[in-house]
């Protein structure tokens, strides 16, 4: 018989030849064409999801959990600000969707996967500090629902890093039944990643039905075996030496509830900052609120090193003696989903013998969204359930002070709230007007409704930053100058280039230390934050950067950095000089100068 050895190695030559190509260029493919796992996508799994480039950025390779702890630490000491640039359809899909269903940049969370140094925010006096080695051994319980996954990994990971591990009982999982996503893939994933790289100390329990934080907190602690509580949200990322500081003052005092300090993860940037010192208190409207810490609690030999009385705490990060957290009362299950169960907790604290602190010396990060990006399951407003729930129970004849601001809730249900009154009975609780009295007297009953403050805002306070640069944006390629579209005013709008005029004084933009663009001293470029596709607009300032801060950088390019994208000139022909962000590519569309 005749074979063609021929046409055996051309055909197999052909399929060699198509591999390699289908290989080579998966990324830059249409999304469709992502191949994904048994029909399901798991695009927003780092781990097969990190791009692949021929000439990547060197911060791109790395850090992640590809990376040895070491080296991947290293790598994110460094954390760019091009940490999020947008390379192509499936980072932009990545951004967009992530900031749509976690309200927070998944797509740097993905980059930086779950190993990272931190900034040591700890006053210098902290790092001095001794504390005993026979502590309580703690059991971490972390609730989540529908969490992108590096950031879950991420909060478990620094634990188990910073964590002596003699101190570490164990980590509880509680996924509050998280729905089957193509983007959450928290499954079988996590189930997988768990037995292959964490056996041992971390359990995982499964909500067969959304509890909601505060119930899903009780059921973590219900199976967990150590001595002390601590609870976590799914975002956060321990410091150094976090524990230590919070299981002292237990074991000296079993009634002692801590909290650590915590600090700022940026929603958009990721990029972790210290907060400043500041406790909880709360308002008639029964939201929890920053205040300053009143001098006579700071001062004393050590200064900004010791555990300070707060009235409140925000709610997710503390640590409690687990059998003190069952004799307390645990928390009210009549509660749903969100919200009302940190004062709850705070005044029972205070109200029945227990003592609140936040301990300076602790410090833990926590992503601090701009909304919260998931609902109740009917679409209650869970808040004013539980808020009714805690006012009836603890605050006496001061929940006239909350009706007052909320008349529409006076005849509302709230359920039956037998077992909370026979708590506050068989504790024998002091009465709520002795807490504001001894716990809180700085609270004005019925003063006006001061509105919730994020520590970032008090940080700021009233200071200007500091202006770098000033001049006209002219773009190089077509040598004219970005404005806004109409006149500039105190109105938002968007911006276009029109022929530069060194005279007008409407063309002229000022660069701060806060990388923000202020355009005629009035408004900042601004870029949405839930959609990358959109235009750069003039906004009032926030301060806060994130979808205000922008770089000029390598080759002269204006970099936004929650976008990852660059500024550019749409038609340069075109007379209308429409702008748009866009891939970073280097043109000259691209490039633009800050120049007088
Ligand atoms: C703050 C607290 C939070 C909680 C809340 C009031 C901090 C840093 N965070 O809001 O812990 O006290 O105020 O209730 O103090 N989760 C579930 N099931 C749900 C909903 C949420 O398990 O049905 C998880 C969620 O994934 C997260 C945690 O509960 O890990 C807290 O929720 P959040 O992060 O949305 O609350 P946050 O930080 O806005
Ligand atoms: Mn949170």
């Amino acid at each position: 018989r005749y074979f063609c050895y021929g046409c055996l190695f051309t055909s197999v030559t052909w399929t060699l030849l198509l591999f390699i190509y289908f290989n080579l260029s998966q990324e830059s493919q249409p999304l469709k064409n992502v191949p994904v796992k048994g029909g399901q996508s798991f695009k927003y799994f780092p781990r097969k999801f990190q791009p692949r480039f021929t000439r990547s950025p060197s911060w791109l390779q790395g850090p992640n959990q590809h990376w040895g702890k070491e080296e991947g630490r290293k790598k994110a000491a460094e954390l760019s600000p091009e940490m999020g640039m947008i390379f192509n359809e499936v980072d932009q899909e990545v951004r967009d969707v992530g900031y749509h269903k976690h309200a927070f940049n998944v797509l740097i969370s993905n980059r930086l996967g779950y190993h990272r140094e931190l900034p040591d925010t700890r006053n210098t006096k902290c790092k001095g500090k001794l504390y005993p080695v026979d502590l309580p051994s703690a059991s971490v319980v972390i609730c989540f629902f529908n969490e992108a996954f590096s950031a879950l990994l991420r909060t478990l990971h620094s634990v188990l890093d910073r964590t002596p591990s003699h101190l570490l009982h164990e980590v509880i999982l509680v996924d509050d039944n998280s729905e089957f996503s193509k983007y959450y893939f928290i499954h079988e994933e996590l189930d997988a990643y768990i037995k292959k790289n964490l056996p041992g100390k971390v359990k995982l329990v499964r909500n067969a039905k959304r509890e909601g934080l505060i119930r899903g907190r009780m059921i973590g602690a219900s199976q967990a075996t150590g001595e002390v509580l601590v609870f976590l949200d799914s975002h956060c990322e321990v410091n150094e030496m976090w524990l230590q500081p919070l299981l002292s003052p237990i074991k000296e005092d079993r009634r002692a509830v801590v909290c650590p300090v915590i600090d700022i993860i940026s929603a958009d940037t990721l990029s972790y900052s210290s907060s400043p010192i500041v406790r909880g208190g709360f308002n008639w409207g029964l939201h929890f609120k920053w205040d300053p810490v009143p001098l006579s609690e700071l001062n004393g030999p050590e200064g900004a090193t010791v555990p300070i009385r707060s009235p409140t705490m925000a709610g997710g990060l503390f640590a409690m003696d687990r059998k003190y957290f069952n004799e307390l009362g645990q928390y009210d299950s009549g509660m749903d989903i969100w919200g009302g169960e940190n004062l709850e907790i705070s005044f029972r604290i205070w109200m029945c013998g227990g003592r609140l602190l936040i301990i300076p010396c602790s410090r833990v990060g926590h992503i601090f969204r701009k909304r919260r990006p998931y609902g109740s399951p009917g679409g209650q407003d869970t808040m004013a359930h539980n808020s009714l729930r805690l006012a009836h129970v603890w605050m006496d004849e001061y929940k006239e002070q909350y009706f007052a601001l909320r008349p529409e809730l006076r005849s509302r249900n709230y359920g039956d709230i037998g077992e909370r009154l026979a708590v506050r009975k068989r504790l024998h609780c002091n009465s709520f007007k002795w807490y504001l009295d001894h716990i809180y007297p700085e609270m004005q009953v019925s003063a006006p409704n001061a509105k919730a403050q994020h520590p970032v805002f008090v940080n700021k306070g009233l200071r200007r930053p500091k202006v770098l640069q000033r001049g006209r944006l002219r773009n190089l390629l077509t040598s004219t100058c970005l404005v806004a579209q109409g006149r500039p005013s105190e109105k938002a709008g968007i911006v276009v280039v029109r022929d530069c005029d060194s005279e007008d004084p409407e063309q002229a933009w000022a660069y701060d230390e806060e990388q923000e663009l202020i355009l005629a001293g009035l408004l900042c470029l601004d870029m949405s934050e839930t959609r990358s596709s959109d235009p750069p607009r003039l906004m009032k300032c926030h301060g806060s950067g994130g979808s205000q801060q922008w770089t000029l950088g390598r080759s002269n390019r204006l970099y936004q950095v929650s976008v990852g994208q660059c500024l550019m000139v749409v038609d340069p022909l075109s007379h209308k000089g429409y702008v748009a962000m866009g891939i970073c590519n280097g043109s000259k569309a691209q490039q633009w100068q800050l120049e007088d």
